[in-house]
């Protein structure tokens, strides 16, 4: 029996179902992944034991000879991931890195210029209820409500209007490529630093099937646990020259010790995104959205902006008269796991929303593929179509969890489909 199990039997089995209903359901929400058997590993390890305040080599602790070795390694691969001057591993999350970011290159009081939450950017990017709208004089910018593209000719007249500090560029649920060389273009005459958060895209990018930010922004940040494929944590990436500015924003800044086990299962997600199964890995979550967008195009479900060109879709559920909780539970029913979100200019409450946001990366790691994909998008039509019947809903949970017992979530699973295997 396990150590945990013996002591703490609730916390026991409420992973143990956690397990089981990663296993058994389709993940489908864009910005989660699932990390290799390594990772997994790394980020469970003796190092949570450990205080690290400060940089390798200049710590305000003793002892720190190992970990050390985790924090130069994450530096260096995350480098030579993206070709950054400068490379910060110890933000906690990708509001942290943000955060940290923004003070490292502006002060409160300053003007940012970012993308409204309401139009798929982020709480971070300015929202009135975030500390970066509230500390920062925030101004908003948005999609283009033809076409569902960013608006550049609107973020450029802004930027002239405003003078903004910070230009604040990356989404949450934006399914196009960004222009990073516009908005680049845009801060320089303006006098502002770009910041990229490129949090959901940054596998993407990694792997080359996405622009970098990097050549045009003075600073990016990142989460690691989305289409990278990591432990649940953030980075920031600068211009080598204001690399310690970053440094300090991070550490003593906003945060203490760094969570140093995190870091060393980041090093191993980095490792494991410089390899060239990593590439196949990105392409097939592209391939995989874009099969899935479609799939539901096809059924006559209307997606923001047409389609995707990364790793997610967001569908406009008004003209169906469905709201994206109701979606979200009627798909839950069935054993898929999708996220109610709102679509621009939503009319609803951003707890009813009137759609749904669909990410690929999580079941694109457990190998699934177009045909997979297609199929989902079916279930996900059928079930759209009739909310309400338990019926249909039993029979597509079946086909579910006949489907995702032939993907494992670990290598050392049963397979129960002679040819399933992770994608790379
Ligand atoms: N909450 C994340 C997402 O789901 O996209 C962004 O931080």
């Amino acid at each position: 029996m396990s150590a945990l199990a013996k002591q703490d039997p609730v916390i026991f089995a409420a992973i143990e179902h956690e397990l089981d209903r990663q296993r058994t359901m389709l993940e489908l929400i864009a910005s989660e992944n699932f990390v290799s058997d390594a990772v997994l590993e790394a980020a469970g390890t003796v190092f949570t034991n450990k205080y690290a305040e400060g940089l390798p080599g200049k710590r305000y602790y003793g002892g720190c000879e190992f970990v050390d070795v985790a924090e130069n390694l994450a530096r260096e691969r995350l480098l030579q991931l993206y070709g950054a001057g400068h490379a910060n591993v110890q933000p906690h999350s990708g509001a942290s890195a943000n955060i940290a970011a923004y003070l490292a290159v502006s002060a409160p009081g300053d003007t940012l210029l970012g993308m409204s939450l309401a139009h798929g950017g982020h709480l971070t990017h300015g929202h009135p209820v975030s500390i970066s709208g509230r500390l920062w004089k925030a101004v908003q910018y948005g999609v283009r409500p033809e076409d569902g593209r960013i608006d550049y000719e609107q973020v450029e007249r802004l930027a002239k209007e405003h003078r903004p500090r910070l230009l604040v560029a990356g989404a949450s649920a934006y399914p196009r490529i960004i222009d990073f060389a516009r908005l680049g273009a845009i801060a320089d005459e303006v006098g502002a630093t770009l910041v990229v958060d490129m949090a959901h895209i940054s596998g993407l990018v990694a792997a080359g099937v996405h622009p970098s930010p990097v050549p045009y922004a003075g600073v990016v940040t990142s989460t690691t646990h989305k289409t990278l494929r990591g432990p649940r944590g953030g980075i920031i990436m600068s211009r080598a020259e204001i690399g310690e500015k970053i440094d300090k924003s991070v550490f003593p800044g906003t945060q203490g010790g760094p969570l140093m086990h995190i870091i060393a299962a980041k090093a191993v997600c980095f490792g494991e995104a410089l390899t060239p199964g990593f590439k196949t890995y990105a392409q097939r979550v592209v391939d995989n959205a874009r099969v899935m967008g479609e799939t539901l195009v096809a059924h006559g479900f209307d997606l923001v902006s047409g389609g995707t060109d990364n790793h997610l879709l967001l569908v406009d559920l008004r003209k169906r008269g469905m709201t994206g909780k109701l979606a979200e539970e009627a798909l839950h029913r069935a054993r898929i796991t999708v996220n109610k979100n709102a679509v621009p200019d939503d009319p609803q409450k951003p707890w009813v929303t009137s759609g749904i946001r669909i990410g690929s990366a999580a079941l694109t790691t457990r190998g699934m593929g177009r045909a997979e994909m297609a199929l989902i998008g079916e279930w996900i039509a059928q079930v759209l179509e009739k909310p309400a019947d338990e019926q249909l809903a039993r029979t597509v949970e079946a086909g579910v969890r006949e489907m995702t017992a032939g993907y494992p979530l670990f290598s050392w699973e049963p397979i129960a489909r002679a040819a399933a295997g992770r994608a790379g």
